[in-house]
């Protein structure tokens, strides 16, 4: 899973410019923290954040949302 997601991601780095993080960024220090997550997905939990945050930094990047929308961990738009 984690490997799927890490490929995902370098994929869609080259592929997509940022979308969804800047709508979740509320702010705007250039990551999505769980907060500011349960914001735009009031049903996320910390499982959720864990799964999205592949590099476990404690903070999601918009690679690394772009990947959970793609793999259908986070609905588009
Ligand atoms: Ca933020
Ligand atoms: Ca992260």
């Amino acid at each position: 899973m984690k490997a799927i997601l890490t490929t995902t991601a370098m994929t869609l780095a080259l592929a997509a410019p940022a979308m969804a993080q800047s709508a979740m960024d509320t702010d705007g220090d250039g990551n999505v923290t769980l907060e500011e997550l349960q914001v735009a997905f009031p049903d996320a939990t910390t499982d959720t954040f864990a799964a999205i945050d592949t590099d476990a930094d404690g903070v999601l990047s918009d690679v690394e949302l772009q990947a959970a929308v793609d793999a259908g961990l986070l609905p588009a738009g």
